[in-house]
C-alpha cells in the first residue's frame, strides 16, 4: 500500500467512525493542512458539508446546529490560528452542554516549535474547556492503525455526547503529500468492526425518591424553578409534577414551559417582574421547598429570591451531574435525569388539591401580566419593550426564536407569555456573550423554520460574519434587529449616573447603516418606522426565502423610561393588592 492510500485508509475510517456514531454534518473552514479529511467528507454519503471561511463564525454556526438537532456536529480547520478561533465557540458549547467534535489539523511532530509556518502548540488548545482531548497518531496503514482511528472517532462521538455533553477536541497530525485517493475512499468500512457504546442516564436510589417525596408532603409552600432546559418529555413530566404537588412553577423563557398545547395553569411567567420592584411580594412568597432543574434562570430578581430563602430546603436536579448552585442556596444536590426525576417522583407524591399558596402565585402572575399587557399597548412610539411584546404575538405557531444576550432576553422574560403556539426559544447562555449569535441562529435555522434572531445591534454588528452562511447555504432566517445605537443594557446600570464618559466607555454609538449590510448579503431589508408596519414585515419575512432583516429603530433613553415607568406601575398595584 504506498502513502496516499494509507492516508485515505487512516482518515476515512476516522470519518466513518465519525458517521456510524450518528454525526451528520461537518462545517469545515479552507486551509491545506486539513486537505485528506475535507475532501473525504465531501465524499462521504451520509454527512452534509458546510464551508464557513471565518472559523470563528463555523464554530458558532456549528454549535446551532448541533443545539437545533441534538446531535453532535463536527467541525474541521486548518493548523494555526484558525484552531484558536473556533474558542468562544468551544466555549459556550462547553458551558451550554452542546456536542462538538473540533477536529484541528495540525504539523506532524517534527515540525512543531522548531519555527514552522503556520505552526502554534494545539495541544490541550482549549483547556478544561473540552470533555476529551487527543493527539493521534500520524497516518499509518494496518489493521491495528485503522482500527485505532475508527476506534477514536467513535470514542470521541461518545464523549461529545455523554451525560455531561460538550466539545471534544481531536488534533489531527498530518505529512505531506496531503491529497488522498478519492477512488472509493469509503471501501475499507466494513472491518474492523466499530465498539458498541452503550449510554444510560443518571438516576438515584428509590430510598432517595421516598425521602424526597416525604420532604414534599411536608412542604407548604413549595416550588419548581425551571431555568434552560430544552429535553424532548421534559414539560409534560414537570408539569403533571406541579400539578400532583400543587407547586408553582417559575418558568424561565429558555425552560420551554411557556409555549405548547400542553396545560399550563401552573406556570408563572411574570414573576421576574412582580419580584423586582415588590418587597412585599418577596415576603410573602418566601417557600420552604424549591425544587430546580436546568441552566441559571435569565432573571436577576427571580436569583436574589431565591438566594435570601435561606429557611428553605432546594433541591437542584442535574442530569449530566454539574454543580448548578451560583446562589450557594442549594441543599441538596441530585445527580438525576429530570424527565425520570420527575416521572419517578409524581408517582410517590400524595396528591395536593388547592391550596391558598398556589392562589396566590397565580393570582400576582395574571396581576401582573394584566398590568404589562395593557401597558405596552398604551405605548405609541418605537421602543423595545413594545417590539419584543408584540413580535411575541406575531410569531407563527411552531416557530423558534434565538435570542441574543443583552436586553432581547431580558424582554423576552418579560414580554414573552404563556400561550399554545409552541415557540421553541433558544438563547447563547452559557457564557452569555454578545459573539456568535448570528451564526448560531443561521446554524439553528438549519433545522427550525420559520427562525426569528431577535438581536441588539452590537450583537448583530459583533457578528455580521455570520450572514454569509446564510447567503451561501441559501439558509432561510429572519433577523429582528434592535437598534438602539449602543449598548442599551448600561443604561439600566449604576454607571449609567455617572456622567459625561458613559457614552465613551459603555454607550458606543456606532451610527452604522446595516442596510448595507443587508445589501451586502443578497438579504431583504425592512425598517419599522411605524407599529402599524410591524406585523406586515413579520409576515413578509416569514414567507420569504432566504435572509430578511428587519430592523427596529429605538432610543435607548427612551427604553429605559418604558421599563422603569412599567416596573414602577406593578410595584405600585401589586403592593396595593398585597396590602388590602
Ligand atoms: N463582549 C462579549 C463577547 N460579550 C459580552 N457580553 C460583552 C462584551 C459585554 N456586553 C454585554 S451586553 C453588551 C456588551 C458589550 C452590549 C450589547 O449591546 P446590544 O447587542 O446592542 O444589545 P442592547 O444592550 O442594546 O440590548
Amino acid at each position: 500500500m504506498n502513502w496516499q492510500q494509507s492516508l485515505t485508509e487512516y482518515a476515512a475510517s476516522f470519518i466513518e467512525g465519525l458517521a456510524c456514531s450518528g454525526v451528520k454534518e461537518v462545517v469545515i473552514s479552507p486551509g491545506s493542512r486539513s486537505t485528506p479529511l475535507a475532501m473525504l467528507f465531501v465524499e462521504h454519503q451520509d454527512i452534509q458539508v458546510y464551508m464557513n471561511i471565518d472559523e470563528r463564525s463555523a464554530a458558532f454556526f456549528a454549535m446551532g446546529l448541533a443545539k437545533a438537532s441534538d446531535r453532535p456536529v463536527a467541525l474541521l480547520c486548518t493548523s494555526g490560528t484558525a484552531a484558536a478561533n473556533y474558542f468562544p465557540a468551544v466555549i459556550e458549547a462547553s458551558l451550554s452542554r452542546v456536542p462538538l467534535i473540533v477536529l484541528t489539523a495540525d504539523r506532524p511532530h517534527e515540525l512543531r516549535d522548531v519555527g514552522a509556518p503556520q505552526a502554534i502548540d494545539q495541544l490541550h488548545l482549549y483547556g478544561r474547556h473540552v470533555r476529551w482531548f487527543a493527539d493521534l497518531a500520524l497516518p499509518e496503514s494496518g489493521n491495528e492503525m485503522i482500527k485505532y482511528a475508527k476506534t477514536s472517532a467513535v470514542r470521541a462521538a461518545s464523549m461529545a455526547k455523554g451525560v455531561l455533553p460538550g466539545p471534544v477536541h481531536v488534533n489531527f497530525p498530518l505529512r505531506e503529500p496531503l491529497v488522498p485517493d478519492l477512488e472509493q475512499p469509503f471501501h475499507y468500512d466494513s472491518n474492523p468492526a466499530l465498539p458498541y457504546v452503550s449510554e444510560g442516564h443518571l438516576n438515584i436510589p428509590f430510598e432517595t425518591y421516598k425521602e424526597i417525596a416525604d420532604q414534599c408532603s411536608m412542604a407548604e409552600k413549595g416550588l419548581i424553578v425551571c431555568g434552560n432546559i430544552d429535553k424532548p418529555g421534559f414539560p409534560e413530566a414537570v408539569l403533571a409534577l406541579a400539578n400532583s404537588l400543587g407547586f408553582p412553577i417559575l418558568a424561565d423563557p429558555l425552560s420551554q414551559l411557556r409555549s405548547g398545547s400542553f396545560e399550563k395553569e401552573m406556570v408563572i411567567d411574570c414573576y421576574d417582574t412582580f419580584l423586582k420592584k415588590s418587597d412585599a411580594a418577596n415576603e410573602k412568597l418566601k417557600p420552604d421547598l424549591v425544587i430546580q432543574f436546568g441552566g441559571q434562570p435569565v432573571s436577576k430578581p427571580l436569583s436574589l429570591f431565591l438566594k435570601s430563602a435561606r429557611e428553605a430546603e432546594q433541591l437542584i436536579i442535574d442530569g449530566s451531574g454539574g454543580w448548578r448552585d451560583p446562589n450557594r442556596a442549594g441543599t441538596h444536590m441530585i445527580h438525576c435525569e429530570e424527565t425520570v426525576f420527575c416521572r419517578q417522583l409524581q408517582q410517590l407524591v400524595e396528591e395536593r388539591n388547592d391550596s391558598s399558596w398556589k392562589k396566590l402565585w397565580i393570582d400576582l402572575n395574571q396581576r401582573t401580566k394584566n398590568i404589562i399587557q395593557s401597558y405596552i399597548q398604551s405605548i405609541s412610539d418605537m421602543e423595545e419593550g413594545k417590539a419584543v411584546s408584540t413580535l411575541c404575538g406575531l410569531l407563527p405557531p411552531d416557530s423558534t426564536v434565538y435570542i441574543g444576550n443583552s436586553m432581547p432576553i431580558r424582554d423576552m422574560d418579560t414580554f414573552f407569555h404563556t400561550n399554545e403556539n409552541n415557540i421553541r426559544l433558544m438563547a447563547n447562555r452559557g457564557a452569555n456573550g454578545i459573539d456568535g449569535v448570528v451564526s448560531s441562529a443561521v446554524g439553528a435555522a438549519v433545522h427550525c423554520r420559520p427562525l426569528f434572531l431577535l438581536i441588539g445591534d452590537l450583537s448583530f454588528f459583533h457578528d455580521m460574519n455570520g450572514l454569509l452562511a446564510a447567503k451561501l447555504h441559501k439558509i432561510n432566517i429572519n433577523i429582528i434587529l434592535l437598534n438602539n445605537d449602543g449598548g442599551g443594557i448600561f443604561s439600566h446600570l449604576p454607571q449609567a449616573e455617572e456622567g459625561e464618559n458613559f457614552e465613551l466607555i459603555f454607550g458606543t454609538p456606532t451610527g452604522l447603516n446595516f442596510e448595507h449590510a443587508a445589501m451586502m448579503y443578497n438579504g431583504q431589508y425592512t425598517k419599522v418606522l411605524e407599529w402599524e408596519d410591524f406585523p406586515v414585515a413579520i409576515r413578509e419575512a416569514a414567507a420569504n426565502e432566504g435572509l430578511n432583516i428587519i430592523e427596529v429603530p429605538t432610543d435607548r433613553t427612551r427604553n429605559l423610561q418604558v421599563h422603569r415607568e412599567l416596573w414602577e406601575q406593578v410595584s405600585r398595584e401589586i403592593n396595593k393588592y398585597l396590602q388590602s
